[in-house]
């Protein structure tokens, strides 16, 4: 994509009310330590920083219910991000959104998708992140995104933004999925979503699962977003994860899919969850979001 001359306005989400395992809050910070402004000028892009939103810390308040840890600040932060991202479409510029962890998604999509007629959506990741609360092995919030995003779930969290749904199934990859609920996949092929498995990309190869993928977010949709997990990367190149799956997408694998998509020109948002610096290597996790970055905004070797 080259949308140098929209220019990106970066937003950081320090969430780790969706997840099990603190320090993915450290994420955005991590994530801009490793230089992702400096990465996106030197390309060529004019890059306005707005800080983060503020997110509740875990210790002040009650879990809530065990199906549904965090539920009503979750909600809270998600109805915000949602406005945040609402006026950054407005505006014209090219939303990127740090996390956190996974459950932000719910809010940027929310965001994002109600200034558009109808947009596809890109999910790298190890897991599916389409559980309910009946389905959820944990209660864990970060696993529920891409269901809530379908208009399933519950109602506070499936209404972000006054509406529901906002994404179809038609129009929906998901990509690096090795990790997947019974529940999650019974919804998979109850709704015929895209799913490439490892299995999948290893026999394909990432150059036909990103012509397939293009395709099918593309088809009847005004806009694209991208929601990259890291954990969709293989643990050996991105360590800082809180539920790192092993036989993940490759540095090049996922490099590649980061190129086509540049290539393409279809990305209109995009955001990059679960950075976790506590469980990192030298903020490698953080280095490889920002090297997925440049890559996705067009920087090439040659
Ligand atoms: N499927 C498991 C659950 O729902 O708890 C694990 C979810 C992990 C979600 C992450 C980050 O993509
Ligand atoms: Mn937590
Ligand atoms: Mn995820
Ligand atoms: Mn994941």
């Amino acid at each position: 994509m080259d949308k140098r001359k929209q220019g990106i306005s970066i937003l950081g989400v320090p969430m780790d009310l969706g997840a099990d395992r603190r320090g993915v809050d450290m994420g955005p910070s991590a994530i801009r330590y490793a230089s992702i402004q400096e990465k996106l000028t030197h390309l060529g892009y004019e890059v306005k920083d707005i800080g983060n939103l503020q997110v509740p810390t875990p210790e002040s308040y009650e879990v809530g219910q065990q199906q549904l840890k965090y539920l009503k600040e979750i909600v809270a932060v998600s109805e915000e991000l949602a406005g945040s991202l609402e006026k950054i479409v407005e505006s014209g510029r090219f939303p990127l959104v740090l996390g956190g962890d996974h459950s932000i998604a719910i809010g940027t999509i929310a965001g994002v998708a109600k200034k558009r007629k109808r947009m596809g959506l890109i999910w790298f990741d190890a897991h599916g992140d389409l559980n309910t609360a009946e389905t959820s092995p944990t209660g864990n919030i970060h696993g529920m995104p891409l269901a809530v995003s379908l208009g399933l779930g519950h109602p506070d969290l499936v209404n972000i933004a006054g509406y529901a749904p906002k994404v179809h199934p038609e129009n929906i990859v998901v990509i690096g999925a090795r990790s997947l609920d019974e529940g999650e996949r019974n919804l998979i092929r109850e709704k015929g979503i895209r799913v490439f498995t490892m299995h999948e990309i290893d026999r394909m190869g990432m150059g036909a699962v990103m012509d397939e993928t293009i395709r099918i977010v593309t088809e009847g949709t005004d806009s694209v977003h991208l929601s990259l997990d890291l954990d969709g990367m293989d643990p050996n190149d991105a360590p800082g994860v809180g539920t790192p799956v092993a036989g993940g997408m490759t540095y090049r694998e996922s490099h590649l899919a980061m190129e086509l998509l540049a290539e393409s020109g279809i990305l209109t948002s995009a955001e990059f969850v679960e950075v976790n610096p506590i469980l990192d290597v030298e903020n490698k996790t953080a280095k490889a979001a920002v090297a997925l970055i440049g890559s996705v905004f067009g920087e090439k070797v040659l």
